[in-house]
């Protein structure tokens, strides 16, 4: 099912993706490999790889720690680690008025604005926000798909016990092994520059890279309930998995890997 186009409208905002145009008078419009190299080049930079959402020692792990600069000259020669949740504006808070949102006071923090970049065949893989946010996901340069999946669908996509990952592959599923995948529908939509993606809170979304891409997010919580449940799986879900990956971390992997 394609993600339709809507004005946007932060009081009527809906729990359903749509893709909306709120970023044409950003300075963040101008942010690409070179501008990005001026401003936050020498920063220092976590990667990650598919080993980010595989249960094992590198799960929800960063595989290197290296510059901007370094990880940019490495995407040129089509490295397909990526930089994501990177939170610009902590470090460089002078760029937070690149993004322009009147409506700021719609309970969003600027210091939850997290970057995205990634090279040519990158992969993000199927997975739902902890901290249970809407997402405003606003492509910069590049094109990138997104696959999303309600959290109706969290049994069809089989989200694994104590993390937010699902293990389905929306582009090359493995109906054998994941034979409910069937029933799960999937919205998609390829993002160009300057395009937003509304992703409403719980939703699982996988993305791929068509080309080096750099984006970034404005997030916030609708009601009290989104911001609670964020609340809960930050401190209660996240620090029992952290707890089992440490006290029975082969039973762990292999129960989460294996539990249907
Ligand atoms: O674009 C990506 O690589 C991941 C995006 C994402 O996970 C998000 O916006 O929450």
């Amino acid at each position: 099912m394609k993600v339709p186009y809507k004005m946007f409208n932060p009081y009527n905002i809906g729990d359903t993706p749509f893709m909306c145009r709120i970023s044409d008078n950003w300075p963040a419009r101008k942010w690409n490999i070179e501008t990005l190299r001026e401003l936050i080049g020498s920063n220092k930079v976590e990667l990650y790889d598919e080993g980010w959402g595989t249960p094992g020692p590198t799960y929800m792990k960063s595989s290197r720690v290296t510059t901007f600069n370094q990880f940019f000259d490495d995407l040129q020669n089509s490295n397909l680690q990526r930089m994501f949740l990177y939170k610009i504006m902590e470090d460089e808070p002078q760029l937070r008025s690149s993004i322009i949102i009147p409506w700021l006071p719609y309970r969003i923090l600027h210091r939850f604005h997290f970057m995205f970049i990634g090279g040519t065949g990158a992969v993000t893989q199927c997975h739902q926000d902890i901290d249970w946010g809407n997402v405003l996901h606003t492509n910069l340069t590049g094109t990138k798909t997104f696959y999303l999946y309600s959290p109706k669908d969290q049994y069809n996509v089989y989200r694994h016990p104590s993390t937010m990952r699902s293990y389905v592959d929306p582009v090359q599923p493995d109906y054998d092994k994941y034979p409910k995948q069937k029933d799960a529908l999937c919205w998609s939509v390829t993002l160009q520059p300057g395009d937003t993606l509304f992703i409403p809170s719980g939703w699982f979304h996988h993305v791929v890279y068509h080309s080096i891409s750099t984006s970034i997010t404005v997030r916030f919580h609708k009601n009290w309930f989104q911001f609670l449940r964020g609340v809960y799986n930050l401190s209660v879900r996240m620090t029992f998995d952290k707890i089992m990956n440490k006290i029975v971390p082969r039973w762990w992997w292999n129960y989460k890997s294996t539990v249907q």
